[in-house]
């Protein structure tokens, strides 16, 4: 296959995630060249962050990331592949990926210290007074029950929340966050001139002055319209003031925000004509990387949250998922379902029953067999998005045969390992039918950290009934931002939108290739009984956590 690129072309892709920040180098022939990471907790003690957080002690769901540690992150992953001889003049284009719906509040007058940043001294030693709060919400955030409900019945309720921006108002949404800032720190909210998400406030950074917000990524916020791809008037009245003007203007994924500042050309020699095209949100990144193209694919990422996402034409909103404008093909969305308890709990119980060792949890793993003998756990170290329960663990004994099931306390070690792998998929497996993902999928498409475990992939391809394939490495988020440079340098050279496909066909490097078949004996349908076991037993906890805090409510 011929590659529109001149020969020693290089694409850089990002990924500002919840742990790290990742790099991914693709050659003109879009094969990875290279890759770096800073590990937040490992590279960047002094920020005392545990898994990239801080989690509010008083257990009140607030959980944020300081701003200048993504900041520090960036010369510091510069640094490393300068350290590696690395020529930053072959760079044509660079693009990224954040964590979604995290959010970033610039103060006033900060755009003008983004625009004259002196080469000589760090990015952290001049912004570090660059903002109203240097405390981002993130993600993981739940403290936000209240804000949700006050917009969705602002705007006549959940369902037409949802049929507005693509999703019913969630606690980690930017929207509910920036209200909740606007009701509780009037005086950051007063103070902020532009408030980015983690992608384009990466973005930003490039380019030297505020980039727009992605269209994909702004989708995860509850304030755009998702059919339309404008900022909606009656959702952002029913956030906060004067909102429109902090936002910004909205861009597709494939724009360029701008060419690279000249802070990076003289620090780093890149080239003055390189080109920053709209950083995006890391799922709508992974759907790149994966080269999720087929209605009938359905993608797992495994990585600190867990998500679940496909392609379709014709989305349908609900109470449940959400719905992004597809970021490599502006005909169709991207529907997804997110998980808070994904890699963190994994580790977790690892740590608990595994000697926190991966070899001894995969053993446990390939030793024990499918349906773990009736073993049913619900483990979440976190307050959980789907379903919505507060921290806490559940064990249930399954009769197999007849269905009754009863509670109990602990399994053996092996049991607590399945339990908790196989109780994520099943999991998985019942909401992605419910909100209309493809089940069986034709195949699955597996990345994020866990992804590289093939003990979890063979339980993935019993429970989905299908084969498992994966890409080159295991970071599709920082893989499918370097191809979207790729793919927005030439967007910009044709002058006209061009199919990434053309770019990512079959037989290039980068087509996921088979990690685990289906296998010759499916367990599909075993499966199926469990399932609806356990979706009785999730709708018991979730009356249950709602009857307990309505009471709690009432107290007050
Ligand atoms: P992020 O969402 O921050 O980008 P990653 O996709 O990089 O996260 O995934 C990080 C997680 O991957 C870690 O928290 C770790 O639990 C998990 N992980 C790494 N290696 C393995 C493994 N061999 N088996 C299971 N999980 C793993
Ligand atoms: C998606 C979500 C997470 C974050 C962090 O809605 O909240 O997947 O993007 O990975």
């Amino acid at each position: 296959m011929a590659f529109p690129f001149p020969d020693d072309a290089l694409f850089l892709g990002f990924d500002s995630s919840t742990q790290s920040l990742k790099v991914t180098v693709l050659d003109s022939r879009l094969v990875i060249v290279t890759s770096e990471i800073i590990r937040f907790d490992i590279d960047l003690p002094h920020y005392k962050t545990k898994d990239g957080v801080y989690r509010d002690p008083s257990g009140n769901g607030r959980i944020v990331s300081p701003t200048l540690m993504w900041i520090e992150a960036l010369d510091l992953l510069l640094d490393k592949l300068k350290a590696k001889n690395f020529d930053f003049s072959r760079v044509l284009a660079i693009s990224g990926s954040g964590q979604q719906h995290g959010s970033v509040y610039w103060k006033k007058g900060s755009s003008a210290i983004l625009s004259s940043l002196n080469p000589q001294h760090t990015l952290l030693s001049q912004l570090s007074d660059a903002f109203s709060t240097k405390e981002s919400p993130i993600w993981m955030d739940s403290s936000t029950t209240k804000q949700c409900r006050e917009i969705e019945k602002a705007v006549g309720g959940p369902m037409v929340l949802s049929k507005l921006t693509g999703s019913r108002a969630y606690e980690r949404f930017t929207g509910p966050q920036i209200r909740k800032m606007f009701e509780s720190r009037i005086n950051v909210y007063k103070e902020t001139e532009r408030i980015s998400l983690v992608s384009s406030f990466m973005g930003s950074l490039m380019i030297g002055g505020y980039a727009a917000i992605d269209e994909t990524d702004a989708a995860g916020m509850n304030l755009m319209d998702y059919k339309e791809r404008i900022w909606s008037k009656i959702a952002l009245q029913a956030t906060a003031p004067d909102l429109e003007e902090k936002l910004g203007k909205l861009a597709p994924a494939h724009a360029v925000a701008g060419q690279i500042s000249p802070y990076f050309v003289e620090r780093f020699k890149f080239k003055r004509s390189c080109q920053v095209i709209q950083w995006s949100g890391d799922n709508p990144n992974s759907l790149a990387g994966l080269s999720l193209d087929s209605p009938g694919d359905l993608a797992i990422s495994l990585g600190t949250s867990d998500t679940i996402f496909g392609i379709t034409n014709q989305p349908e909103p609900s109470l449940e998922g959400n719905i992004f404008p597809n970021p490599i093909d502006p005909a169709c969305y991207m529907v997804m379902l997110c998980y808070k308890n994904g890699s963190l709990t994994r580790e977790d119980i690892r740590n608990q029953f595994a000697g926190a060792s991966w070899d001894v949890f995969n053993e446990y793993l390939d030793n024990t067999s499918p349906l773990n003998d009736g073993k049913l756990g619900f483990y979440y170290n976190e307050r959980e998005i789907l379903p919505p329960v507060p921290a806490g663990y559940h064990r249930f004994l399954v009769d197999v045969d007849s269905g009754d099931e009863r509670p109990v306390e602990h399994f053996d070690a092996p049991g607590e390992v399945r339990a908790v792998v196989e109780g994520q998929l099943l999991s998985m497996r019942a909401h992605a039918e419910r909100f209309g993902l493809p089940v069986p999928p034709r195949r699955v498409v597996a990345t994020g950290g866990a992804s590289a475990n093939d003990s979890i992939l063979r339980i993935v391809a019993a429970v989905f009934g299908c084969d498992v394939y994966t890409v080159q490495r295991p970071d599709s988020a920082s893989l499918g931002a370097a191809l979207r440079a790729a793919h927005g340098w030439l967007c910009n050279k044709e002058d006209t939108f061009v199919p990434i496909a053309k770019l990512c066909a079959e037989g290039s490097t980068l087509a996921p290739k088979l990690a685990m078949p289906a296998g010759g004996e499916c367990k599909f349908s075993a499966y199926t009984q469990l399932i609806k076991k356990r979706m009785e037993i999730e709708v018991q906890l979730v009356n249950k956590s709602s009857l307990e805090s309505s009471k709690g409510r009432e107290r007050m």
